[in-house]
């Protein structure tokens, strides 16, 4: 890419301002951004852009933008930092994580990622394990894995909703898309449906705008997702709607599965999910007879204990009504010819992570291979199962968006070192030791989706050059590898781990750049030859894996806490339009649309509360207290509240670490109880009470 001619247009694929994958055309000049717009070509997007992707030119040349490697001076948080060059930073980064690693053993240090951009994430699990640490750690316990795991389980793959054959529903399930688009999966695919003539149903505790033009909208009991899929089931099944030459054929544990439903009838269901009878039937023989029929799972179903067996209820759903891997229900994603991921990641050299992982000793799922954030907080508080003494974090502001905060913050505090990789300086990067200046979208060539299951790779070039010092993560752990003494796992120059990547496809770089996107062919039903990916060839509604590792082989639903006296709401949360989960609330043209926390109230209870719109008020858990704006809407269900999420103060630079516990939700959360299939927490559906400040 010539950076420094005059005026461009350049194509490539939205991230990093979230990670949904919209094809752009970003227009340079003078080695500037001027313009960027939707991309039409692109079939992910055709041509959509949303509110974020508009202020990627913002975000990237955002004064506050870190420019050059950090190291403390003063105490930890105190804010007090030396300029160094990246020879310094990461020679003393490496020296310190060596001398752990003698010390202690390679498992003391964890790599972290939040939720991956690029192909960093799968860069950073090749450092782990090149270093010889097998704990890597970020949100997965709460984002996508028990989606994914729950697919791989039952049916040997991640089923996504098929957006490109006409359906005639669409089964929205827990998911946002209108404002939180997902990777590969853009709310234009799912318009377009609709605009096809798909009827639509929404599960959502909130009217949303979805729900304002759905045929049918289930307000939902936050938390009881998992109730609502057996109570359809059994619908499904006693009433016979069921696909019975798929069922016959291909799954495994039907018997088993109507035996476990059979309590969950209409007005037991209804009782859990604050639904009415006929809304459960109407919508079981909704979904079982339109043809085809594809679920839009989402991320909600992810934030309860009883997360993994939700999952597994609607997969039963898909499975048993005959949508699973037909036109326009959810099928396998086709993936492209690139190099293996676990050949990437240089598994291999860890051949018995399993055994030394920090989770080892919580029995979580055996091919969950992320530690869940809670049990290395856990580890580094109590020394068990052993010393934790340092982390290497990036992309990841762990103080905001994992569950405790304060427990959190008082981790990462004890910690022998940690280092932190970010474009800003966040709560989380505010306590480290090193703090590293990263290269984001539009500054370096990079790629989009490597190793996720969704079916396809998207190129992502340089467009501009980074600010100051700034190197994209790639380079970073490139180099720190090489610090480290581990030259030969890693590249002088940090293209050729693209090339790696794209080796089996036989294409360069440039290459790529030109095609824009990687899939591999779409085959439906690939099952009638050699069977599903399960031990038993079939989907396994009685999972003899689950079984034989001792959980429930058969989809569960376990409630959550009821509200109480003291905690007598039910509170929940949803993805902001505006930002990225903690991220970009120093970007003005977004901060203007959305400047404070808000927690939403239904005008009932803020009448009982004696609050109005604007008034600050407290909101409290056993496990913490903060304050956000009241915003009265009709939206909800007087018994709820909508916590805003991920808030801190970037503007607020003489207060402790940012404000990061003001408004911060996850003060209000715990890590306990958790998921006993992944360590999931609630971050949804627990109790709480809001008090008006007096
Ligand atoms: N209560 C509650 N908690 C939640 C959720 C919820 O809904 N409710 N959602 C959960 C989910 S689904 C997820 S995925 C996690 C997300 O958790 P995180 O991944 O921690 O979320 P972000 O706030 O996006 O933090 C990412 C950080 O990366 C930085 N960054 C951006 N681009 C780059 C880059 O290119 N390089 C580097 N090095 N840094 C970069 C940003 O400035 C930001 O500080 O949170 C989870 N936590
Ligand atoms: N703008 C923006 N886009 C994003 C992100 C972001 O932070 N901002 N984050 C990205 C990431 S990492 C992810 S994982 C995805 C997540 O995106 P989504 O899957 O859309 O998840 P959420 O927005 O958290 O919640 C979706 C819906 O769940 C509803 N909900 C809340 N509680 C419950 C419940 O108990 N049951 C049910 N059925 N519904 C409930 C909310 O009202 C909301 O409408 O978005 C991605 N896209
Ligand atoms: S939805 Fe995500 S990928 Fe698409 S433009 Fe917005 S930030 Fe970029
Ligand atoms: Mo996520």
């Amino acid at each position: 890419m010539d950076l420094s001619s005059p005026s461009q247009t350049i194509p490539t694929s939205c991230a990093r301002l979230d990670h949904g994958g919209c094809g752009l055309l970003v227009t340079t000049e003078n080695g500037k951004i001027t313009r960027i717009q939707g991309d039409p070509e692109s079939p992910l997007s055709r041509g959509y852009i949303c509110p974020k992707g508009l202020a990627g030119a913002a975000r990237n040349t955002h004064p506050d933008r870190l420019t050059t490697p950090l190291i403390r001076e003063g105490a930890r948080g105190a804010g007090r930092w030396r300029a160094v060059s990246w020879e310094e930073a990461l020679g003393y980064t490496a020296d310190r994580l060596n001398q752990i690693r003698r010390e202690t053993g390679p498992q003391a240090v964890v790599f972290a990622q939040g939720a991956p951009k690029g192909l960093e994430h799968f860069v950073l699990i090749r450092l782990a394990n090149v270093f010889g640490s097998p704990n890597v750690c970020g949100p997965q316990h709460v984002c996508h894995m028990p989606r994914e795991l729950a697919g791989v389980l039952t049916g040997g793959f991640f089923p996504v909703p098929d957006y490109d054959t006409p359906t005639s529903l669409v089964l929205n399930w827990g998911s946002n898309l209108l404002r939180s688009n997902e990777e590969g999966i853009i709310s234009s695919r799912l318009v377009r449906s609709l605009k096809g003539g798909a009827d639509l149903i929404v599960v959502d505790p909130r009217k949303n705008h979805l729900a304002d033009i759905s045929q049918s909208h289930l307000q939902i009991r936050p938390g009881s997702d998992g109730a609502l899929a057996l109570g359809m089931l059994r619908v499904i099944i006693e009433e016979g709607l069921y696909d019975r030459e798929f069922v016959e054929k291909w799954t495994l544990g039907f018997a088993e599965l109507r035996d476990r439903v059979r309590p969950y009838t209409p007005e037991m269901t209804a009782e859990l999910t604050w639904l009415t009878p006929q809304e459960i039937i109407q919508t079981a023989w909704t979904y079982a007879t339109s043809k085809p029929a594809l679920m839009q799972w989402g991320n909600a179903l992810e934030h309860t204990p009883n997360a993994f067996q939700a999952c597994r209820a609607l997969l039963c759903l898909m499975a048993v009504t005959g949508n699973l891997d037909v036109p326009g229900g959810n099928i396998m994603p086709a993936m492209p010819p690139v190099a293996r991921l676990a050949d990437f990641v240089k598994a291999a050299l860890l051949p018995d992570k399993a055994q030394k992982m920090i989770s080892r000793s919580h029995r979580l799922l055996p091919n969950f291979m992320v530690v869940p954030p809670p049990l290395v907080l856990q580890a580094i508080r109590s020394g068990d199962p052993y010393p934790v003494r340092a982390m290497y974090v990036q992309v990841y502001n762990p103080l905001l968006t994992c569950s405790q905060s304060r427990e959190t913050a008082e981790a990462l505090k004890s910690l022998d070192f940690l280092a932190a990789a970010d474009i800003f300086m966040t709560p989380t990067a505010a306590l480290a030791d090193v703090v590293l200046p990263a290269a984001t979208a539009y500054e370096f060539d990079d790629m989009g989706h490597f190793g996720l299951a969704h079916g396809w790779v998207a190129a992502r070039p340089q467009i501009v050059s980074p600010p100051g010092r700034a190197w994209p993560d790639i380079q970073i752990l490139s180099a720190l590898g090489q610090a480290l003494g581990h030259g030969e796992h890693f590249w002088p120059d940090y293209h050729q781990a693209l090339e790696e990547v794209l080796g089996p496809s036989g294409l360069t770089y440039n290459q790529f750049q030109g095609k824009k996107i990687l899939t591999g062919p779409k085959e439906y039903g690939q099952y009638r030859d050699g069977g599903f990916k399960t031990p038993s060839g079939q989907v396994e509604l009685f999972s003899s894996r689950l079984e034989k590792w001792g959980f429930d082989p058969l989809p569960g639903f376990s409630p959550a806490p009821e509200p109480s006296l003291h905690f007598p709401l039910l509170a929940t949360s949803r993805k902001n339009a505006h930002y990225f989960h903690s991220a970009y609330r120093q970007i003005e043209a977004l901060r203007k649309k959305h400047p404070e926390p808000l927690v939403e109230i239904h005008p009932r209870t803020a009448q009982l509360l004696g609050v109005a719109t604007g008034e600050e008020v407290a909101i409290v858990t056993p496990t913490g207290r903060i304050r956000q704006q009241v915003r009265i809407t009709e939206a909800i269900d007087p018994r709820v509240v909508y916590i805003d999420y991920g808030w801190w103060f970037p503007e607020k630079i003489n207060e402790e670490l940012f404000g990061w516990d003001q408004s911060n939700i996850n003060v209000l959360t715990a890590h306990e109880p958790m998921g006993k299939e992944m360590g999931t927490p609630y971050l949804r559906a627990f109790p709480c009470r809001v008090e008006k400040i007096r």
